[in-house]
């Protein structure tokens, strides 16, 4: 029976086949993943809807899907794929199927040490290399052959980074005396892949295949530690004050049934600085030149899962009371550690927090959340002795570390807005704690 992908959910037009978990003649039991799909947000196992045999496969890793594309022929029963159902990591990878997968260059050497020229991807079936379409758009515009260029994402996907290390590796051999250059030693690392030593040879050791929800948080925060010159400035707030008033107000909350934490009150503070500092909601477009303001402020929040970071977002955070916040923040940190998540939960974020206070961390830098410009990690609030007016006081101080890109905010423009937080948290507006 045919099975088609229908509504891939809103504003998702398209996906990318990231990897396929069955081939012909598997048996597999309904809600089985079989396949994963890739936005520019998340990586969605997608279930089947039927149990049964699978007959053919329609798409290759690679591939651009859309609503209706079929994807699998099975002896099942008919069926139309829940794409919206949920987005996590599947268990662990399993058969994957081999299309498309790049013959590597010769790793027993540094690959810094080998010019782009020597690369070139080969396929057995003769297809391109992994691209989404925007690079491949990109490729076509400057004349780049994608076969030349060693992708470094799932599969020998070519990234937008590796078509970045491309292009400099290029100017380089082009602006740099001929003597030079025919060392064709590359400037940075095109792929940082240091053949490893056999660990065996010390003592027992265990191989485990990382889950596709892993590689994917490697592959973001690879992809922004490297695009993004990233600045993390370090602050406190007194939340003392505020913790009175949270002790003060909590019988209300609790007896509606409201679980005030931390994390909901600050997210009233924050979004008010946000709004008299709209660089930090924004986003940078490199390639047109400009930066694009958001006036909706949406939160991405980081949440600690078992099968690893997920960032869901609260949307509208300006326009929402605390317990309507409240009741956001739980129902996303329940749907993330339940594997509930749908790829319209991880959308449309403009600014990103990372709580590890609770579990008492003292400081940490957050890599900022691509396309975004800058988050907020938030450590543990810690009550110690510390000078006011000359006096020593007992006071409950919250540790922030904000990091940001660099390219479009200066550091001045980073303490400014970080004190304007640490405002609105040491002199929060009670009107929010009412209702208003
Ligand atoms: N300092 C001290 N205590 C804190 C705190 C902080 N910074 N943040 C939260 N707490 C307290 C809460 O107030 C709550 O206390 P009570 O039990 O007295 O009410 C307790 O810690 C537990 O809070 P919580 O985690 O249940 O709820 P939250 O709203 O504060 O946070 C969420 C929600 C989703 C942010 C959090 O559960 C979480 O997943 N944090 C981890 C984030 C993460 O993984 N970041 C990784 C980033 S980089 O890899």
């Amino acid at each position: 029976m045919d099975i088609k992908l229908p509504n891939l959910g809103d504003g998702i037009d398209s996906a990318v086949v990231l990897s396929i978990l069955v081939k012909p003649g598997d048996t597999i039991q309904k809600d089985d993943t079989v396949l994963e799909l890739e936005t520019d947000k998340a990586v969605a196992p997608i279930p089947s809807p039927v149990t049964g045999t699978v007959t053919l496969i329609h798409v290759n890793v690679g591939d651009t899907v859309k609503t209706g594309t079929l994807v699998l022929t099975t002896d099942g029963n008919a069926g139309s794929i829940d794409t919206t159902q949920t987005v996590t990591s599947p268990s662990s990878p399993q058969t994957s199927s081999p299309q498309n997968i790049p013959s590597q260059p010769n790793t027993d050497s540094d690959l810094r040490t080998i010019p782009t020229g020597q690369y070139r991807f080969e396929s057995v079936s003769g297809a391109e290399p992994p691209a989404s379409p925007t690079i491949r758009k990109m490729a076509g515009l400057f004349g780049l052959d994608l076969r030349r260029i060693h992708g470094s994402g799932h599969g020998g996907r070519i990234t937008t980074s590796d078509v970045q290390a491309h292009i400099s590796h290029l100017q380089y051999l082009a602006f740099t005396p001929p003597s030079s250059a025919s060392s064709a030693v590359a400037p940075f690392p095109l792929k940082p892949i240091t053949p490893l030593p056999d660990f065996s040879k010390f003592g027992e050791i265990e191989r485990k295949q990382l889950s596709s929800l892993r590689k994917k948080i490697g592959q973001k925060m690879s992809d922004s530690w490297t695009s993004v010159p990233h600045v993390t400035q370090f602050d406190e707030a007194d939340v003392t004050e505020l913790m009175s008033l949270r002790k003060q107000y909590l019988p209300s909350f609790e007896s509606r049934g409201v679980k005030l934490t931390v994390t909901v009150l600050l997210l009233k503070a924050i979004v008010d600085a946000l709004k008299k500092f709209p660089i930090f909601n924004a986003t940078y477009d490199e390639a047109a030149g400009e930066i694009v303001y958001k006036n909706y402020f949406n939160f991405g929040i980081a949440v600690d899962t078992d099968n690893g970071l997920i960032v869901p977002v609260i949307r509208d955070v300006d326009h929402k009371t605390l317990d309507e916040l409240s009741a956001d923040l739980s129902k996303i940190a329940e749907k993330a550690r339940n594997r509930q998540v749908s790829l319209e939960d991880l959308q449309g974020s403009s600014f990103t927090i990372s709580n590890l206070g609770s579990l008492g961390v003292g400081a940490f830098t957050p890599i900022v959340n691509t396309p975004e410009v800058a988050i907020l990690g938030l450590s543990k609030s810690i009550t110690k002795p510390v000078v006011l007016n000359g006096e020593i006081k007992i006071r409950t101080i919250l540790p922030l570390s904000l990091s940001y890109d660099h390219r479009v905010i200066d550091g001045a423009d980073g303490a400014r807005f970080t004190r304007e937080i640490i405002n609105g948290i040491e002199n929060f507006d009670e009107s929010y704690l009412k209702g208003n």
